[in-house]
């Protein structure tokens, strides 16, 4: 695994993700998964869906009144910042009253990965066990992903247009991360949420070794991300790869294969209701390799967020963001608004202890 990972150096960046790659160009360095046979469809629960369709909802992984407490405390530090912003009054909703939102319009700054109520999420039993019976192991990392509230029908800022991509490396190859969604909102077909296009998966080697060589030395081991064009995604359409809205609850897991095709949509112009979620993924601990670790552990301690990945591609976030004129944001935090109570489990899924 990872051949030609470790001769790379990170350089760390704020929202680029940047690997120094010039020594692997031109070398065969695709990595297959640890973990080619993970998925099967004869297991008799929700891995056999994600088998089949590579994406899954697992209802009430969360008790639904947990998940509108968490909703609560995610709507509480999301006015923290400005007096201005009352939730319940769409014409406050501007973006000189919210804080900082990343390149897809979630928060990943300000500390809010490790905000106490992100972290009681993650720690869900419900969610935990999901995972773990996926992995075959409660050895388990976590993200220190961003959360995401989408206010509907902005009047401040067009629709965000889709941005169909996958999380993962187009040089890895098989399953090497499911992704998941801790879901705190109704999530109907009008309202903002995952968008899959399952199938994709099958066809994205295919796709890959087809590109011309150009296009591949800008693919690197660490940047575990591929955004596809139009006329890309018309390549995937003509072998009948339909876009899916996935549906759900409060309280409800949703987890894909990273290789699925996907976007978080916009609420439609039907839709008022606010979108309310945590990225959470988790992947067995024993994948991480000591230098992604260390980076980790390096993020856990000041409070930043990484990224998808919990195991790898571990690229720390600035608590302070800064505005597009590059000014800093006066209202970053060096620390959560709550911090989590550190608890053995929590230690442990932040890599901070070993299991
Ligand atoms: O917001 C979403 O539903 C999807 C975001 C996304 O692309 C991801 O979590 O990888
Ligand atoms: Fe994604």
């Amino acid at each position: 695994m990872a051949v030609g990972a470790s001769t790379a150096s990170i350089i760390r960046t704020d929202d680029s993700h940047i690997l120094e790659t010039s020594s692997l160009v031109g070398q065969d360095i695709t990595m297959q998964s640890p973990f080619p046979d993970i998925l099967s469809e004869d297991y008799p629960d929700f891995r056999a869906e994600i088998s089949k369709n590579r994406f899954a909802v697992i209802k009430n992984a969360v008790p639904r009144e947990r998940a509108i407490q968490y909703e609560a405390k995610a709507h509480a530090w999301l006015n923290s910042f400005e007096a201005g912003l009352d939730l319940d009054d769409p014409s406050t909703w501007l973006a000189e009253n919210l804080p900082l939102a990343n390149s897809i319009g979630s928060y990943a700054h300000y500390c809010v990965a490790h905000e106490k109520f992100v972290w009681e999420a993650r720690q869900e039993p419900g969610v935990l066990d999901a995972f773990s019976k996926l992995w075959e192991t409660d050895r388990l990392l976590v993200s220190f992903d961003s959360l995401n509230v989408t206010l509907p029908n902005r009047r401040d800022t067009p629709r965000r247009e889709p941005w169909e991509h996958i999380d993962q490396s187009p040089l890895r190859r098989g399953v090497h991360c499911v992704q998941g969604i801790i879901n705190l909102s109704p999530s109907g077909p009008e309202d903002g949420g995952l968008v899959v296009f399952p199938g994709s998966h099958k066809l994205n080697d295919e796709f890959f070794d087809a590109k011309s060589r150009t296009d591949k030395e800008s693919w690197q081991p660490l940047k575990d991300v591929y955004l596809f064009g139009a006329d890309e995604l018309k390549w995937f359409a003509s072998r009948g790869v339909v876009a899916h809205k996935v549906c759900a609850e409060p309280g409800d897991l949703i987890m894909w294969d990273s290789r699925t095709i996907h976007y978080g949509a916009e609420p439609t112009e039907r839709s008022s209701q606010i979108r309310t979620v945590i990225y959470a993924t988790y992947s067995p601990a024993a994948l991480a390799s000591p230098d992604q670790l260390k980076l980790k552990r390096e993020a856990f301690q000041s409070y930043s967020g990484t990224s998808h990945w919990p195991h790898m591609y571990i690229v720390p976030r600035s608590n302070i963001p800064l505005f597009p004129d590059r000014t800093v944001d006066p209202r970053g935090r060096n620390e959560p608004l709550e911090k989590p109570e550190l608890t053995d489990k929590l230690l442990k899924l932040g890599g901070m202890k070993d299991y």
